[in-house]
């Protein structure tokens, strides 16, 4: 059975994320391994708590770093209750957002000191990186058209769908460069693929990067 690995799916507003997720999860199931899935912030009830007060935007006024340093609580809860022991059973852990949503929104939007937010970083994984990062590149426009479609009648937009269009251009940019950083860790996908030809697109890294041609 191939090792315990963990991905990790970041990108914009309504980039795709949670429905790759899931097709990822039955990929890997489909081979007999086991995948959960899980997303930040959240996939922990303390850190689902915490995912509450951010969202709702109480936060906001405390600025970026008050806001990094509630999404690594949240983070940390998470790794200690759910990755590490999902990972540690030998299942493969899908996570819908991680460390790079914190790098991109709160350090480079919200342009937090990056060396802060380095140590911040250091602190909040312990040593837990992802071994594939999948990020999901999309038009801002077409990211938030997506996501306000699926909110529900009278939902509000969320603190950080609030935001401007330049904001999220920001972050797509943001992304990029990471990706461009690290490229041993990061795959760039289109995600204005249709979400079979996405989850294919994935699949192909996935495979390529963690799975032997016997396993696949
Ligand atoms: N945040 C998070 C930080 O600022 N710092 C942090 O450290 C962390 C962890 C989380 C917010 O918190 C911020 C980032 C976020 O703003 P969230 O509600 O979890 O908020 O928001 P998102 O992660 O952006 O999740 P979304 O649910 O909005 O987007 P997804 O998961 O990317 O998209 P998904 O799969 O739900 O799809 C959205 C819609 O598009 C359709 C789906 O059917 C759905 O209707 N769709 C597609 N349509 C066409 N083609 C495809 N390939 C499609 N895939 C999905």
């Amino acid at each position: 059975m191939p090792q315990a690995r963990f991905i990790t799916l970041e990108g914009g507003e309504g980039a795709g994320k949670s429905t790759l997720a899931r097709a990822l999860a039955q990929r890997l199931q489909a081979l007999g391994i086991a995948a959960e899935i899980t997303r930040e912030p959240g996939g922990s009830p303390k850190a689902e708590a915490i995912r509450d007060s951010i969202l709702s935007g109480q936060i906001k006024s405390h600025g970026a770093f008050a806001e990094a340093l509630m999404f690594s609580a949240a983070r940390i809860d998470h790794i200690d209750t759910r990755i590490r022991p999902a990972l540690a059973r030998g299942d493969w852990v899908i996570c819908d957002r991680f460390l790079d949503s914190t790098r991109v929104y709160q350090g480079v939007s919200g342009a937090v000191d990056p060396a802060l937010m380095a140590e911040l970083e250091t602190v909040t994984i312990d040593g837990l990186m992802p071994d594939l990062t999948l990020i999901l590149d999309i038009d801002p426009e077409i990211g938030l058209a997506r996501a306000a479609r699926r909110r529900a009648p009278g939902e509000a937009k969320d603190r950080f769908e609030s935001e401007t269009l330049d904001f999220h251009r920001g972050l797509r940019q943001a992304y990029l460069d990471v990706a461009a950083a690290e490229p041993q860790r990061c795959v760039v996908l289109d995600a204005t693929l249709e979400p079979d030809a996405l989850a294919e697109a994935a699949w192909r890294a996935v495979s390529a990067r963690l799975l032997t041609p016997q396993e696949v």
